[in-house]
């Protein structure tokens, strides 16, 4: 980046820090702030297999979307309704059941990943051994469903503020 491509962008509210561009509301290109504590970042258009979904993330610095509450459940739900062309497409969930068939472990830190309501849809996850990953479901109000880790799903990352 040139020197005057800094300061232009310093002169626009932004700053550089540790090679990541932060924007006047706290979260480096390209994420948007989610809430008090985190950024969000979706990729709309290029549809991702689960472990092209963890990389890219990983790549922007944060973690493939993962939560463990009923709030963030809703909070999550409404922000794939109200973004614009989000609605219609399923979401990659940071879990897999990979290692040990029906235990269900977060990627980033191995902890247990909440099960049935209102996270999973009713009877989910129901596929065994050939469906190790989820994702949010639009064809279930986006509640979480088995699927096959090797099917191409969009990718929302997050990252702390
Ligand atoms: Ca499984």
């Amino acid at each position: 980046m040139k020197t005057s491509s800094v300061f232009l962008l310093i002169a626009l509210g932004a700053t550089l820090t540790q090679g990541y561009l932060f924007k006047s509301d706290g979260c480096p290109e390209p994420y948007d702030r989610l809430d008090e504590t985190r950024c969000i970042l979706t990729d709309p258009f290029v549809a991702k297999n689960y472990t092209d979904a963890i990389a890219y993330c990983k790549t922007h610095g944060g973690v493939l979307l993962h939560f463990d509450n009923c709030a963030d459940q809703t909070l999550f739900y409404d922000y794939i309704q109200t973004e614009v062309g989000l609605a219609s497409h399923h979401y990659w969930l940071a879990a897999t059941d990979e290692a040990e068939e029906g235990v269900w472990l977060w990627d980033h830190d191995k902890k247990p990943v909440p099960m049935g309501s209102p996270f999973w849809y009713v009877g989910e996850p129901n596929s065994g051994t050939s469906y190790n990953c989820v994702v949010l479901s639009y064809s279930y109000t986006h509640r979480w469903v088995d699927v096959s880790c090797a099917s191409k799903y969009l990718t929302i990352c997050l990252r702390a503020v």
